[in-house]
């Protein structure tokens, strides 16, 4: 009976394939199908069976599914395998210190000392990033390459005499380390005298002719959203708007583009190729639809904030990049130089674009040696260093995958295209079925806390519901629940340890088409503790992982084992010296150190006293974070001062100033007196001077003086950075004599 099931199962197959194939046979209970099941079918071994059953199948044809909706070209579906690649702001604001410079500077003040590309594209390559784009020429409008269409560009500045070509040099850099160049054309230009007239259109399709035809392959062309505006315009000096639909000839630009490399996306606020992901921190939403309703969107602007998700109803493939920059600004300040992201910010940018199906621009700002500097180069290792290590293990790898259905039952389709690494091949469903799942089960129980799942977008964006499940002593239990996949998804849940893994695919707009799965256990993340304080003297030591644990001392011995295991947040009221490591007890790892001297905490601190501005607002010059800031009023002249009653009489021999840490910062102090008195009435001025690099270092500036009991202070600034009048205040203290 057995057997008999099975071999009309073959037949029944057989029947269907010949079918397939054309053959014409039509009966299966025919004599010589009876002859030839008692003669040879019942010899042969199940496995074989399978074998064969195999052969046959692979020998038919099951149609892939059909295409769900609009679908990527394929230079897009190109672009999506770039993931993760830098972006470059380097020309004349590197030289002024400026985001947004006016047009008006002269090509002179170009003139980088130490320019290397290779030096770029060497630490991009070690970073794991697979391309650049750089800044060709920004709203200032200075060209950094020799162009034929005004002579405000390298071609007039002292880098080189006048011969260099920064473009050349790139894409001269990204040939030998193999990586891909783009290149940022800003529409809008602040220097040119024909701007917002006809004339400068054709200016601007030029320059893009000449960037696209001489220096070989452009994966990406990046035009910029900030159009128009007051600027320099030849010496003009006004304020110039256009209609950035219609101005600049979009559809000649995009010509241009095709024309000239075929290969190449185009980048917008709305597209048409690749769209912003509606923010410049870097993330995208959890929904992330590679779709937009193009006709509501392009070119953009206004609504910027549906650009974080996309359209599920889009009616136009254009999938989302992030763009981030490394620093606080795009083009490199000194002043900046104590902000670069920190690991944990890094990664979290990571899995929140990459990990939410956008790819990740992450911005360099390259310095005024025309290098990228140490401290970005280090973060960069770090995070690439961090993400070996997260995706370490694929622990799909092996295991035995089954799937609720198979599209045909054919190998072409089949579970295991989840886990071959190859992006070609994929498991797929059959047309009936819009709701399936994967289930994972592994020989042990395995500890996970990543899962990255990868759509074949070749056929579309399907997936709108999924959930993950996982298998914990015997029971499913619901880890995840989730709309988008794309690209490429990858979730962070807290980490289980369990006996199986299953996704369950909700809802999909058609038949699934999966063509990765992979489940990771990233180890928590070990960085040194932040250390924070409150006005109130709570110091909080903080690390990004809650399996971490964190040991302090203060006694200024590096701390280990032996010291205070960290729990709640202390009260250290007294100068006292606090040193922290983080320790992952599992893996017997320890963090570096941080630190940070603590002097008498500002509880009992109370502004009394502002030249200008608002006295409760003056507070956050004492509230112990030094970003918030107070500021003087904005029309007032300097001299301008603080006075602060400290609340009990102290023996100071010391004071210190952190300026204002804002991006756009202001009020920058360089020249202070610093007067102490016992009574608030009579005054002692006890150090005054200038702290000297301050507007290009805001970190904290100390000045001592010998030591004077004193219950009141008065901080004046009498001189600050640049034009503005106005003083800030990041954060004053005081130093303590023992
Ligand atoms: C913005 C520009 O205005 C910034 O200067 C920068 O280039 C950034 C990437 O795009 O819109």
């Amino acid at each position: 009976m057995v057997k008999l099931t099975f071999t009309e199962k073959m037949v029944q197959s057989s029947k269907a394939i010949r079918m397939k194939v054309g053959c014409t046979g039509t009966k299966y209970h025919v004599k010589w199908i009876d002859d030839f099941y008692k003669s040879t079918i019942r010899k042969i071994s199940v496995f074989s069976w399978v074998a064969i059953g195999m052969f046959i199948n692979s020998c038919t044809n099951i149609e892939p599914p059909d295409p769900v909706g609009p679908l990527p070209s394929a230079n897009q579906l190109n672009w999506h395998q770039m993931e993760y690649y830098a972006f470059v702001h380097f020309n004349m604001n590197t030289f002024t210190d400026m985001e947004w410079g006016t047009g008006g500077e002269p090509p002179d003040t170009f003139n980088p000392t130490q320019l290397d590309t290779r030096q770029w594209t060497r630490i991009v390559k070690e970073a794991g990033m697979k391309g650049i784009i750089l800044t060709a020429k920004h709203h200032d409008g200075f060209c950094l390459w020799p162009t034929e269409t005004t002579d405000h560009s390298v071609k007039s500045s002292k880098w080189k005499n006048g011969n260099g070509d920064v473009v050349k040099e790139l894409a001269e850099a990204c040939n030998e380390f193999g990586l891909k160049m783009g290149l940022y054309l800003s529409p809008w230009d602040r220097n040119h005298p024909d701007y917002g007239r006809p004339e400068y259109v054709d200016v601007f399709h030029q320059q893009l002719r000449e960037l696209l035809s001489n220096y070989g392959d452009v994966f990406e062309v990046w035009f910029d959203g900030a159009n128009g505006g007051s600027g320099y315009y030849g010496g003009a000096n006004e304020v110039r708007k256009i209609d950035n639909k219609t101005y600049y000839q979009w559809d000649k630009v995009h010509e241009i583009v095709n024309e000239l490399q075929p290969g190449a996306v185009i980048f917008g606020d709305g597209g048409p190729g690749v769209r912003w992901v509606g923010n410049e921190e870097g993330w995208a939403n959890e929904t992330n639809w590679s779709l937009i309703r193009k006709a509501e969107v392009y070119p953009g602007w206004p609504k910027y904030v549906e650009l974080r998700s996309g359209h599920e109803d889009g009616t136009h493939w254009v999938p989302a990049e992030a763009d981030v920059s490394i620093r606080p600004g795009w083009y490199y300040h000194p002043r900046e130089d104590h902000q670069v992201k920190t690991l944990p910010h890094l990664l979290d940018i990571y899995y929140k674009s990459i990990g939410r199906n956008a790819s990740l621009l992450l911005n360099l700002p390259v310095d005024h040696r025309g290098l990228i500097h140490e401290r970005d180069e280090e973060q960069l290792i770090k995070l690439k260093d961090q993400l070996r290590e997260d995706f370490k293990d694929d622990l799909a790898l092996g295991q035995k995958i089954n799937t609720s259905n198979i599209r045909g039952n054919h190998r072409k389709f089949k579970a295991d295209n989840l886990i071959d690494a190859n992006p070609e091949t994929y498991w797929a469903t059959d047309d009936t079925i819009s709701a399936a799942s994967i289930t994972v089960t592994f020989n042990e129980p395995h500890k996970f806390n990543r899962i990255l799942l990868q759509e074949y977008i070749a056929l579309g964006q399907r997936v709108q519901k999924f959930s993950i499940e996982a298998m914990v002593g015997g029971k499913w239990m619901v880890i995840d629940d989730q709309t988008t996949i794309g690209y490429k998804r990858i979730l962070r849940f807290n980490e289980v340890n369990a006996e199986a893994v299953k996704v369950n695919i909700n809802k999909s707009k058609g038949p699934v088409a999966l063509s990765g799965l992979s489940i990771y256990r990233a180890l928590p993340l070990l960085v040194e503790p932040t250390i924070t304080r409150n006005k109130n003297g709570k110091v909080t030591l903080a690390v990004p992982d809650s399996s971490i644990q964190i040991y302090y001392s203060l006694n200024n011995n590096l701390p280990g084992i032996q010291d205070e295991l960290y729990g709640q947040p202390l009260l250290i009221d007294r100068p006292v010296a606090l040193m922290a490591i983080a320790y992952d007890p599992e893996a017997d790892k320890w963090s570096e150190v941080s630190s940070r001297n603590f002097d008498v905490s500002k509880r009992r601190w109370k502004v009394i006293e502002v030249s200008s501005g608002d006295i409760e607002k003056a507070e956050a010059a004492i509230d112990d974070d030094p970003n918030t800031h107070w500021s003087t009023g904005q029309n007032e002249t300097l001299p301008q001062y603080i006075i602060v009653d400290l609340g009990e009489t102290l023996q100071l021999s010391g004071v210190s100033y952190i300026p204002n840490q804002d991006r756009w910062t202001h009020g920058i102090i360089t020249d202070y007196s610093f007067r102490v008195s016992k009574n608030g009435n009579d005054w002692m001025t006890v150090v005054k001077g200038e702290f000297s690099n301050i507007a290009n270092s805001r970190t904290e500036k100390t000045a001592n003086f010998k030591p004077i009991s004193g219950r009141f202070i008065r901080f004046e600034a009498s001189k600050t950075h640049g034009d503005d009048r106005r003083a800030s205040i990041g954060e004053i203290s005081i130093i303590s004599s023992r």
